[in-house]
């Protein structure tokens, strides 16, 4: 099983399925593609007749791209790592908030790019805090849902936490406010020996994106 991504500083979409395989405890190679410094990205999709995004899965000689198809395709394949939470309740509602961070959010994304190095305060605009208010709301209906122990939003880290590990760089490296209940997650989230993995290899990228920088 072959894993493809991006800039560790930058790449949030690859930072999601990378996280799953991690804490999952499955096997995995890596492969680091450019786009803005080289044609590797480029030249990859054009071979596996793809859009020149990454996440890519490739297992064996077939292959899954897109990153909440890889994190289904890996709770699919190995049930008893549980990437989804067994109870269908809890599951339905992990899924609901996964799917909405896959297509919204659009304003914390565009105006907050991931950046794990950087560390500075920035004020959010009004389309912005309207997206963190939606972060509270979903972490409060976390809270309220029965769930097992455990720090993570459906108590044990799950599919739903790999998709929003990168909203834990945006909040906590741009200084912004969501709510206490997210604050404890996102600590658990940064204190992960994964997120440690990630966040050292990405302090030793020498890349450099102006577009990502704030
Ligand atoms: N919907 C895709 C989005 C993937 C995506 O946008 N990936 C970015 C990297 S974070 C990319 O490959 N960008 C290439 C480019 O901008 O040229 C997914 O969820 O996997």
């Amino acid at each position: 099983m072959h894993l493809y991504i991006a800039y560790k500083n930058y790449s949030s979409w690859s930072l999601r399925p990378w996280l799953a395989l991690k804490m999952a405890g499955i096997p995995f190679e890596e492969t680091l593609l450019t786009f803005a410094h080289d044609d590797s990205l480029k030249k990859f999709s054009e071979v596996h007749q793809l859009p020149a995004q990454v996440p890519v899965l490739m297992v064996g000689d077939w292959v899954i791209w897109d990153s909440l198809a890889i994190l289904e395709y890996l709770a699919e394949t190995y049930p008893e790592k549980h990437l989804w939470p067994e109870d269908p309740q809890l599951r339905a509602l992990a899924r609901s908030a996964a799917a909405e961070m896959h297509s919204g959010f659009s304003a914390l994304r565009s105006h907050f790019p991931m950046n794990c190095r950087t560390e500075k305060s920035v004020a959010a605009n009004e389309a912005v805090l309207l997206d963190l208010q939606r972060l509270a709301q979903i972490w409060q209906r976390f809270e309220q849902a029965e769930k097992p122990e455990g720090v993570f939003l459906a108590g044990q880290f799950s599919n739903v936490d790999a998709m929003f590990a990168p909203v834990m760089w945006r909040v906590r490296n741009y200084g912004l406010t969501v709510s206490p209940a997210f604050d404890r997650w996102a600590q658990a989230m940064y204190e992960l020996p994964a997120m440690q993995e990630w966040l050292a290899s990405a302090r030793e990228e020498a890349w450099h994106m102006p577009a990502y920088e704030r």
